[in-house]
C-alpha cells in the first residue's frame, strides 16, 4: 500500500485529492494546523479514512515529525494563503506561508525522506501581466500581486531542489480550478452562491469588482488527478494544467444567472472595494505538455462546473434556510 502525505487536506483541491487517494488504495495522511474551531467541512465525508497529524507549514519541527509519522511515497504540499486579494492586506504572512514555507517542506522531506515525491501547487497567477498568450511552462513569470510573487518562489525552491538535491520534485502550475467546495470569497462561488440565495429571495443584489476579468476556469476533481499523474511518471517536471479556454466574470455572471433564469443585469452592483490594486487581465492556459506526457484531459465543461456549483448552492442554501425557519419556530 503505498502513502500520501497531504498538507492543505481540509481545503478544496485537499480534500478531492484525499478521495481520489483513497480511492487508489493508498493510505493518506492528512495534515491540519491545530485551530480552535476544526475545520473538516471538505472532508466530513472521508475524515475516518485520513491518518491526522498535526502541523503548520511555518513550523518546521511540525513538518518533520509529520514526514516521519507518514514515511510517505508522496508528499502533496496544498497548502498555502491561497486568496489572491488577502495578499495585499497580508503580504508577510503570504510570503512566510506561501514562499517561504515551501522551504520547510522541501527540507522536512529532504531531511527525513528524501525519495518521497514531492508535488508544488503553483499558479498561474504567476503569469500574472502575460507575457504571451496562451501560457505554457516556458512563459516568463510577471506576478502582479503578493501571493503571485510568493507562488513564483514556491515555484523555483522547488525546481531548484530537484537540481541541487537530485528530489523527485514537480511544479504543476494550475490555473484556476473551482468546485462546490470553493472557498465562499473566490467569484466563480462568490457567484454561485449568491444567485441560489437571490434566486431563493434570501438576498437582492451582488457586489463584485472587475467584470471584465478572464480566466481559465476547470473543475478542481479533475485537476488532482493532473497533480497525481505528475508523481507517476520517470522523471520529475513541471505542467502546465488548464482547460484552454477563457471566460470573462461576465461571462460567468451570464451562465450562472440565466440558468436559474434570472438576468445578472438586475442584481450585480459594481463596488470598488472588490477591485484589487493590480490586476490579472487575461489567463488562458496551453497544456499541451501535460496532455501529451501525462495522457491528462479535463472532463467537466466550465458551463456543466457552474451548473454544478448553482444547484448545490440551491440545495444548501435551501437546507440552511429550512433550519433557521425550523429554529425560529421553536
Ligand atoms: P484552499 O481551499 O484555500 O486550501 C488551502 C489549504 O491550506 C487549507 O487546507 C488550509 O488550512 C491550509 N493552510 C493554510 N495555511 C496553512 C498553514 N500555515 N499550515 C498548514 N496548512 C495551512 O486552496 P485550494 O484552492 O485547495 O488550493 C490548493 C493549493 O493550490 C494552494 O496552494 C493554492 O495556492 C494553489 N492553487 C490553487 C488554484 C485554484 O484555482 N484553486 C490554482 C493554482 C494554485 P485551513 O483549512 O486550516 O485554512
Ligand atoms: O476567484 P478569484 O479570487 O481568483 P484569482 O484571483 O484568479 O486566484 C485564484 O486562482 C489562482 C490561479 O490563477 C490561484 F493561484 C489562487 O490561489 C486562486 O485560487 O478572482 C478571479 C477574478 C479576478 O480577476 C478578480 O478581480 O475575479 C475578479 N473579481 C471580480 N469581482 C472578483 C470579484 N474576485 C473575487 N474574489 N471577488 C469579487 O467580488
Amino acid at each position: 500500500m503505498k502513502s500520501a502525505l497531504i498538507a492543505g487536506i481540509t481545503g478544496q483541491d485537499g480534500s478531492y485529492l484525499a478521495e481520489f487517494l483513497l480511492d487508489k488504495g493508498y493510505k493518506v495522511y492528512g495534515m491540519r494546523r491545530r485551530t480552535s474551531t476544526p475545520n473538516y467541512e471538505n472532508v466530513q465525508h472521508i475524515k475516518d479514512q485520513i491518518e491526522w497529524i498535526s502541523g503548520d507549514l511555518t513550523d518546521l519541527a511540525s513538518l518533520i515529525e509529520a514526514v516521519r509519522i507518514s514515511d510517505p511515497d508522496e508528499v502533496y504540499n496544498l497548502a498555502a494563503q491561497s486568496y489572491v486579494a488577502a495578499s495585499w492586506p497580508q503580504p508577510i504572512l503570504t510570503g512566510n506561508i506561501t514562499a517561504l514555507s515551501v522551504t520547510n517542506m522541501l527540507e522536512a522531506v529532504r531531511i527525513v525522506k528524501p525519495t518521497a515525491r514531492f508535488y508544488q501547487a503553483s499558479s498561474s497567477e504567476m503569469f500574472g501581466k502575460v507575457m504571451e498568450i496562451p501560457q505554457k511552462e516556458t512563459t516568463p513569470f510577471y506576478p502582479r500581486s503578493p501571493y503571485g510573487v510568493a507562488k513564483v518562489y514556491g515555484h523555483w525552491i522547488t525546481v531548484n531542489y530537484r537540481e541541487s538535491f537530485d528530489m523527485f520534485a514537480c511544479s504543476g502550475i494550475l490555473f484556476n480550478h473551482e468546485s462546490p467546495r470553493r472557498g465562499l470569497e473566490f467569484v466563480t462561488r462568490k457567484v454561485t452562491d449568491g444567485v441560489a440565495r437571490i434566486k431563493l429571495g434570501l438576498q437582492n443584489e451582488l457586489r463584485l469588482g472587475n467584470l471584465d476579468a478572464q480566466r481559465d476556469w476547470g473543475f478542481a476533481g479533475d485537476y488532482v488527478k493532473a497533480m497525481w499523474l505528475m508523481l507517476q511518471q520517470n522523471e520529475p517536471d513541471d505542467y502546465v494544467i488548464s482547460t484552454e479556454e477563457t471566460h470573462s466574470v461576465r461571462e460567468l455572471l451570464e451562465v450562472a444567472f440565466s440558468y436559474v433564469g434570472l438576468n445578472y443585469t438586475d442584481y450585480v452592483v459594481i463596488d470598488p472595494k472588490f477591485v484589487r490594486p493590480a490586476e490579472v487581465d487575461l489567463l488562458i492556459g496551453d497544456c499541451s505538455k501535460a496532455k501529451k506526457k501525462l495522457g491528462w484531459k479535463q472532463e467537466v465543461s466550465f458551463v456543466q462546473l457552474i451548473r454544478m456549483m448553482v444547484d448545490e448552492d440551491l440545495k444548501r442554501v435551501q437546507a440552511e434556510a429550512r433550519y433557521m425557519n425550523v429554529m425560529a419556530l421553536s
